[in-house]
């Protein structure tokens, strides 16, 4: 925590219950529009969270949205040019690179907004909760701009282009069911999607390290690679995880008839 600490974050805010991080984005003000200072204190946290021994993230906002997407104010007031945004792209991809390759489950709790860049950053978590007032929104085609923070790649990836398209060219806002059958989002919950999220990421910290680390990484880099490049880098990782000394004790209650046995609860 005192590494943490000594980042000096303004814009994020991080509290621990047990070895799950809680970070929270905290300009609720600014509905916790994604600014350059938020980006890079993204870059610092999630460069430092994988090696602190924490065993899960929640990513949550404070405020009554999660995250109402690229700071428009700045970008206008910066009046950036083509080169000037394309390197304020690339900082937003190594943050949400560091999210979603650094091997720790990042959990996000969203609620209200979560728009344009709000929604590439909700996409670069492993697992997405919404509630009732969550709505999810590509509105860029209405200000004038175009996704570049990794929808292209990770919305896509969730919904299909053909509805990321439509998100895009006609502002459709999915919400409630709908946004959970079209892949936005892998929970729907009336309650609190904050304590869903710390119930999924306590449940996810439970497993040893070194299977978190290839779930959450392994599977996004062989999305990457060729069929055949893919199932030899499984094979690798498997021959690595699965033969793991923390698996052994997991085994061993298996076979003596002590562990659980994986069925629907009645
Ligand atoms: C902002 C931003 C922002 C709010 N940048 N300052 N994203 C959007 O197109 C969404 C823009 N925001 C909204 O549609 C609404 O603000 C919300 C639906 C999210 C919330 O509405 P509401 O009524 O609660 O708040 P508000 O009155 O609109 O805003 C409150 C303050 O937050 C206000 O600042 P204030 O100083 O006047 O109090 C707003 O200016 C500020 N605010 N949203 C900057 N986005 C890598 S490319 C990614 C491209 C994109 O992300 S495009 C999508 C942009």
């Amino acid at each position: 925590m005192n590494r943490i600490e000594a980042l000096n974050l303004e814009n994020l805010a991080v509290e621990m219950e047990e070895n799950v991080a809680l970070v929270t984005l905290n300009r609720p003000e600014k509905r916790n529009a994604l600014n350059a200072d938020t980006i890079e204190e993204l870059i610092a946290l999630f460069s430092l969270l994988p090696r602190s021994g924490v065993g899960a993230v929640v990513l949550r906002a404070a405020g009554d949205h999660f995250c109402a997407g690229l700071d428009l104010i700045e970008h206008y007031q910066e009046d950036r040019s083509a080169a000037d945004f394309m390197h304020v792209c690339l900082r937003w991809h190594e943050a949400f690179n560091k999210m979603e390759y650094s091997g720790v489950p990042v959990i996000a709790a969203l609620h209200g907004a979560v728009v344009g860049g709000g929604l590439e950053l909700a996409s670069s978590a492993h697992i997405r909760v919404a509630d009732h007032s969550t709505y999810f929104a590509l509105p860029e085609g209405q200000r004038g701009l175009f996704t570049g923070g990794g929808a292209t790649i990770r919305v896509a990836d969730l919904i299909g282009k053909a509805r990321m398209i439509d998100m895009m060219l006609t502002g459709r806002i999915y919400k409630g069911e709908e946004a959970m059958q079209v892949g936005l989002c892998q929970y729907l919950v009336d309650g609190s999607s904050e304590d869903k999220a710390l119930e999924l990421a306590k449940a996810a910290a439970q497993n040893p390290p070194l299977s978190n680390f290839a779930i959450c990484s392994a599977i996004s880099h062989m999305q990457n690679m060729s069929a055949l490049d893919a199932s030899y880098a499984e094979a690798v990782v498997a021959g690595i995880v699965n033969t793991q000394p923390a698996s052994r004790g997991r085994l061993e209650a298996f076979a003596n008839k002590t562990a659980a046995r994986v069925k629907p609860k009645a």
